[in-house]
């Protein structure tokens, strides 16, 4: 009786270690992932992908609140593989258009602090 409980006991206390060693591991793995192998958009107060940030799910973005970063404030824009983001200067996806299919660290003057609503879509 004594032997088989402790060896319950031993064998319990091995698999949580097991288990803390794979979370923690795969944690730092994903910590050490490039901004850019995001799954989903971001956008971000300035260029070169600094300051706030907001991720964007696909939909339509017809005014873009503290959420999305702000009205015209908009400077850098992450696009991962598959996705497509069109850029608007007006609210309801009107004004100059922008359509962007990769990272770009800096909008051109037509749109840098210029983006009031945006359109997302994957595939
Ligand atoms: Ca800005």
């Amino acid at each position: 009786m004594v032997d088989s409980q402790s060896q319950l006991g031993f064998g319990f206390g091995f698999e949580q270690r097991i288990r803390e060693g794979a979370t923690l591991s795969l944690s730092s793995f994903l910590d050490q992932q490039p901004a850019s192998a995001g799954l989903v958009p971001m956008v971000f107060e300035h260029a070169d992908f600094a300051g706030r940030s907001a991720v964007l799910g696909a939909g339509t973005y017809t005014v873009l609140g503290e959420d999305q970063v702000g009205d015209d404030l908009i400077s850098s824009v992450r696009v991962p593989a598959g996705w497509k983001v069109t850029l608007f200067t007006e609210p309801g996806l009107k004004g100059s258009s922008l359509v962007l299919t990769a990272d770009l660290a800096r909008l051109d003057g037509g749109f840098d602090d210029k983006v009031s609503s945006i359109k997302v879509e994957k595939g």
